[in-house]
């Protein structure tokens, strides 16, 4: 529209600098010469302008975002990789009518539920491989946790995104207590100090504040995708690429049989995590995060900044930053969700939904190896 009318312009300007010209009997070239800057100048600002108000535009729609991070590969989560499968691969035929029957495999805004028996490994595989994607995977080992650590790192080794490079991040505050695990080719660890804290809640919390810092600083110009997962845990099944996608959160497996007036959601106002009565639609687990390496930032910068509010009016919400986790995925869904399989806890019966157990939280005495214990849940 601009474009229109600076030349709707420019053609009217140039009969009027023609007849000034006639008038007073001016070298026309040289008028013209001045003439021509002068509007070519006027078109490259409208220009200029059109251009913004484009990308004004895609904000609104929220295909683009001025983002401060420079992320290694600048677009890739606005685009869909090709969905390449190798010719002459054989599986079994996918079915549209047989299928997982007792538990639901796909949100009311089709995000797909991930369960055994929903996908084959050996597509994806097939499809995820080839990509050499490289993922992050940041553990917290602070204080006595530090003990859990080898246990997490060598099932990990067995069992999580086998085959793919992964780049562990262990943040710590004791660094001569972690372990030396062998790990597969293309898979190394980084060490990052944290300091220490006598409230575990704090400690919880500020996982939020310190991935998002790593990912400004070195994460995000290394990775494609993110898991943060917690460290008093154990591998036990296959974790690969079925997991990927854009923003992945996991159904808690204390709350799955539950509706949402039972989930431990903040409830006061007075909270950034409030969640209102009536509204809800899985309680996620803190234990686990993942997602692009964009969104994961967008995500814990979210948490992060709520907790702090939160802090600054001397509220600290029901379950920290499990509570503006689940805030924030109730406004932002999504795009994948782990079934239970993928968070488990040591101490619960296994059942006909759960197939199989993948990763479990340990049994752990929370007297001992927390500086400062609450109930648990
Ligand atoms: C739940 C969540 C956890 C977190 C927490 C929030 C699940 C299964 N677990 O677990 O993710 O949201 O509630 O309240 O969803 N840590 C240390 N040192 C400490 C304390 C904690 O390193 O002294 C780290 C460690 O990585 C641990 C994580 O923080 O795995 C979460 O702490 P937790 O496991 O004690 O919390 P828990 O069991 O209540």
């Amino acid at each position: 529209m601009l474009l229109c009318k600076s030349l709707l312009f420019t053609y009217m300007f140039l009969g009027i600098v023609d007849i000034i010209a006639d008038v007073h009997g001016v070298n026309q070239s040289s008028f013209y010469l001045i003439f021509r800057v002068l509007v070519l100048t006027y078109c490259y600002s409208s220009f200029g302008e059109v251009k913004n108000k484009d990308v004004r535009i895609l904000e609104v729609l929220g295909l683009c975002q001025q983002d401060p991070v420079n992320f290694r590969r600048e677009n890739c989560s606005c685009r869909t990789r090709d969905m390449l499968s190798p010719q002459g691969l054989l599986y079994k035929q996918p079915s549209v009518l047989k299928g997982r029957t007792n538990v639901v495999t796909v949100t009311p805004w089709l995000a797909p539920i991930v369960w055994e028996g929903t996908f084959n490994p050996l597509i994806v595989d097939s499809i995820y491989k080839p990509m050499h994607l490289s993922i992050a995977t940041t553990v917290f080992a602070v204080g006595k946790y530090v003990r859990f650590l080898r246990d997490f790192l060598e099932t990990a080794e067995k069992h999580f995104m086998v085959d793919f490079k992964v780049h562990y991040y262990i943040f710590t505050d004791r660094r001569e207590d972690v372990p030396a695990v062998v790990l597969a080719p293309g898979r190394n660890v980084t060490i990052i100090p944290v300091p220490g804290s006598n409230r575990w809640q704090e400690i919880s919390s500020r996982r939020m504040e310190m991935i998002q810092t790593a990912i400004e600083n070195q994460i995000g110009k290394e990775a494609d995708y993110i898991f943060c997962l917690d460290v008093d845990t154990k591998f036990h099944g296959r974790w690969g690429a079925e997991t990927l996608s854009r923003l992945v959160a996991t159904i808690h497996p204390g709350y799955y049989e539950h509706t949402h007036e039972h989930y431990p959601y903040e409830r006061r106002p007075a909270s950034r995590a409030y969640i209102p009565a009536g509204e809800g639609d899985y309680y996620y687990g803190g234990a686990t995060i993942a997602g692009y390496v964009r969104d994961v930032h967008k995500l814990t910068k979210y948490c992060r900044e709520q907790l702090e509010a939160d802090a600054a009016n001397s509220i600290e919400a029901a379950w920290q930053e499990e509570s503006h986790l689940n805030r924030y995925l109730l406004y932002n869904k999504p795009t994948k969700i782990l079934s239970p399989e993928y968070l488990w806890q040591d101490f619960k019966a296994k059942n006909n939904e759960v197939q199989i157990i993948r990763f479990s939280q340990v049994n752990k005495n929370y007297a001992e190896v927390r500086p400062n214990v609450k109930k648990r849940k």
